[in-house]
């Protein structure tokens, strides 16, 4: 059924505990963890408890989950202090964009200087 957990999913399994993850924030609806292989001195996951494979399929089906996203995005930008010098949150949609994991995902990006266009 659509955003019931998936066996083989990584970000399901974080969800559920059953893969470590250096989690810095919960809610009802989401889990934000460090990501393991950083970009910039803040890079944190935001993911939805509920699965989707990307953004795109999420915010057609529950929008309010993806709105929560957002909401911690910006949670975890003032957590790290970076949300006065400009942060980033980018979704991958897509293998040809770059997504490696799909369940759905926001980086939080900050901490440093961050051009434009990204590569
Ligand atoms: O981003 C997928 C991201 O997921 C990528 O930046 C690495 C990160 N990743 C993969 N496995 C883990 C675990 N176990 N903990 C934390 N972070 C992880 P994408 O947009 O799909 O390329």
């Amino acid at each position: 059924m659509a955003g019931e957990p998936q066996a083989d999913c990584l970000f399901c399994k974080i969800v559920a505990g059953e893969v470590p993850a250096t989690v810095v924030r919960e809610t009802e609806t989401t889990v934000a963890f460090r990501d393991i292989n950083p970009q910039a001195p803040t890079h944190v996951l935001v993911i939805p408890k509920v699965h989707y494979p990307d953004a795109a399929t999420l915010a057609a089906a529950e929008p309010g989950v993806a709105a929560d996203i957002l909401r911690e995005a910006a949670e975890v930008a003032a957590m790290d202090k970076v949300d006065g010098s400009g942060f980033r949150i980018v979704f991958n949609t897509g293998a040809g964009a770059g997504q490696t994991v799909f369940h759905t995902h926001a980086h939080v990006l900050g901490g440093r200087g961050l051009e434009w266009p990204p590569g």
